[in-house]
C-alpha cells in the first residue's frame, strides 16, 4: 500500500510566484490576470511577471532560451520563487525550463488548478477525485523509476489532498490509481441510484452552474439559507451542497456544485464528472454569470463544459453582481438581472423559476428550412431562442419550448433532441 505522511503542523511560508506568460494574441492580458487570481487561490504571492511573444514554440522548452537565460539572470539570488508557466507544459519541457533556471521550481497552470482543488477539496468524494487527478497528471511527470514525489518539493503543485503528503514510487502510484479509479467508479454507482431516487421521489431540480466566482455560493445561501463557504476567489466550492427551499408552496432542491474556467484540465473534468453530472442533471439549471465580469466568454466556457457533460436540462441566464454592472444593454436576451448580495432581482428570479416550471418548458434543436418559415413564424413567439445560427439552407435554433407546443414543433425537431 502506498505510504502517506502528515504533513508538519508548522505551516509553510507564503510560496511567491513569477508567472512567466505566454504572449500569441491579444487574449493574454485576460489569462494573465486569471493566473495572479489562481495563485492567490492556491494562497501563494504574486512575484511578477516577464512576458513572452511566442512565434514559434520550442518543442523542448516552449519559450526559447535566450529568454530562459535572461529569466534565469534576473531570479538569480531570489530563493523561493516558483515559476509558473501560464500554459500547459509537457511533462519534459516542464523539466528543461527547470534546469534552464537554474532547476528552480516550475509549475504550469494545470499544476496549479489541481493544487487548489486539492486545497479546497472537502469531502471524502472530493478529496478523492482530486487526488485521482494530480496522480494522472504528474505520474508522466516524474523523472525516472523509483524517483520520489516528495522530491518534486513541497508546497504548491505537489500538495496532496487532505493535507497529506504521497511519498511513493511510480509502481506504487499506478496501483493508487487503480485503486482511485475504482472508487470513484462506486461513488458514480451511489450517485446514479440517489438520482433515480430523486427522480421516483419526482422532486423538483434545480442546479446552480456557471463560471468559478460569479455568486453561485452566495445566491445559494440567500435563497436557501445554506451557508455555504463564499470566498472572492476561485473554487471556493469544489463539494455539492444540496438544500430545499419553497416558492409559492412548491419545494424546490437546488445544488451549488464546483464552477468551471476556460481550459479547466480535462484530468479535473474527467475526475469530476460523476459529481457535476449529478449535479446538471436537473430539471432547470441556473447558469450564474458575474454580470460585471467577461460574461460572454464566461457564457461559452459554461455551455462547451455543459455539453461536454452531456447536459440536457432547459436552463435560465441570470447576470448576477448587476449591482456592479454599469450597463446592461448587452446582456443576452431573457436574461434575469440579480445582485445575490443586495437581493436585487431575487423576486424576478423566484417568479421565473415557478414560471419554467409551470409550463414544463424543454429545451430542444430546431432546424427550420427556409421555405417552412411562415409556417415556423406562426409558433415563434412561443418559443425562448437562446441561440440562432443561419445556415445555407435554413436555421438552427437552439430553443426552449413551453410543454403545450412542443407537438407544434415537431417538423423542426432536430434529432438531437435535449430535453
Ligand atoms: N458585488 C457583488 N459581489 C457579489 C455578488 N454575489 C457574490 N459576490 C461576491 O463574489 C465573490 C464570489 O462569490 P461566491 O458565492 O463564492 O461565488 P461562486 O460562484 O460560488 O464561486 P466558486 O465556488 O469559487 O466557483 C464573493 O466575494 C462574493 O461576496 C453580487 O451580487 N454583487
Ligand atoms: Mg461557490
Amino acid at each position: 500500500m502506498p505510504h502517506y505522511t502528515e504533513k508538519s503542523s508548522v505551516e509553510k511560508e507564503t510560496e511567491n510566484i513569477f508567472i512567466l506568460q505566454p504572449v500569441f494574441d491579444g487574449q493574454y492580458a485576460d489569462l494573465h490576470k486569471e493566473a495572479v487570481s489562481l495563485i492567490e487561490s492556491a494562497g501563494g504571492a504574486y512575484a511578477g511577471t516577464v512576458y513572452q511573444q511566442i512565434r514559434e514554440i520550442n518543442p523542448a522548452t516552449f519559450v526559447g532560451s535566450g529568454k530562459l537565460a535572461e529569466l534565469d539572470r534576473m531570479l538569480e539570488g531570489l530563493e523561493n520563487i516558483t515559476v509558473l508557466f501560464n500554459g500547459e507544459l509537457s511533462p519534459s519541457q516542464t523539466l528543461n525550463i527547470s534546469a534552464a533556471l537554474s532547476d528552480r521550481k516550475v509549475i504550469d497552470r494545470t499544476t496549479l488548478i489541481l493544487d487548489i482543488f486539492a486545497k479546497n477539496a472537502l469531502s471524502g468524494e472530493g478529496k478523492v477525485q482530486v487526488e485521482l487527478a494530480q496522480l494522472r497528471y504528474i505520474y508522466p511527470r516524474l523523472k525516472g523509476e523509483g524517483e520520489k514525489l516528495s522530491r518534486l518539493g513541497g508546497g504548491i503543485g505537489t500538495r496532496g489532498p487532505g493535507e497529506t503528503q504521497l511519498e511513493t514510487d511510480r509502481r506504487l502510484i499506478r496501483s493508487r490509481i487503480r485503486f482511485l479509479s475504482g472508487k470513484v467508479e462506486e461513488m458514480k454507482k451511489r450517485r446514479a441510484l440517489q438520482t433515480t431516487r430523486r427522480k421516483k421521489n419526482s422532486a423538483r431540480t434545480v442546479a446552480l452552474v456557471g463560471y468559478t466566482n460569479t455568486g453561485k455560493s452566495t445566491l445559494m445561501n440567500l435563497l436557501t439559507g445554506a451557508g455555504v463557504y463564499v470566498q472572492d476567489q476561485l473554487f471556493a466550492t469544489l463539494d455539492t451542497t444540496a438544500r430545499t427551499f419553497s416558492l409559492d408552496g412548491t419545494e424546490f432542491i437546488l445544488t451549488d456544485t464546483v464552477g468551471f474556467l476556460r481550459e479547466l484540465p480535462h484530468h479535473l473534468v474527467d475526475a469530476f464528472r460523476s459529481t457535476l453530472e449529478s449535479a446538471v442533471d436537473c430539471d432547470l439549471a441556473l447558469i450564474v454569470c458575474d454580470a460585471s465580469g467577461d460574461y460572454d466568454m464566461q457564457m461559452k466556457t459554461t455551455l462547451d463544459t455543459l455539453c461536454d457533460l452531456d447536459f440536457k436540462s432547459p436552463y435560465l441566464i441570470v447576470m448576477n453582481k448587476c449591482d456592479k454592472a454599469a450597463e446592461r444593454e448587452l446582456f443576452p436576451p431573457d436574461c434575469v438581472c440579480i445582485s445575490a448580495r443586495t437581493g436585487e432581482g431575487i423576486e424576478e428570479l423566484k417568479r421565473r423559476i415557478l414560471q419554467a416550471f409551470s409550463e414544463h418548458l424543454r429545451a430542444a434543436e430546431l432546424f427550420v428550412p427556409y421555405n417552412k418559415i411562415s409556417e415556423y413564424n406562426r409558433i415563434r413567439h412561443r418559443i425562448t431562442e437562446r441561440k440562432t445560427e443561419y445556415t445555407d439552407d435554413g436555421i438552427r435554433i437552439d430553443a426552449v419550448i413551453p410543454e403545450e407546443c412542443y407537438a407544434a414543433c415537431k417538423p423542426f425537431l432536430l434529432h438531437r433532441e435535449i430535453g
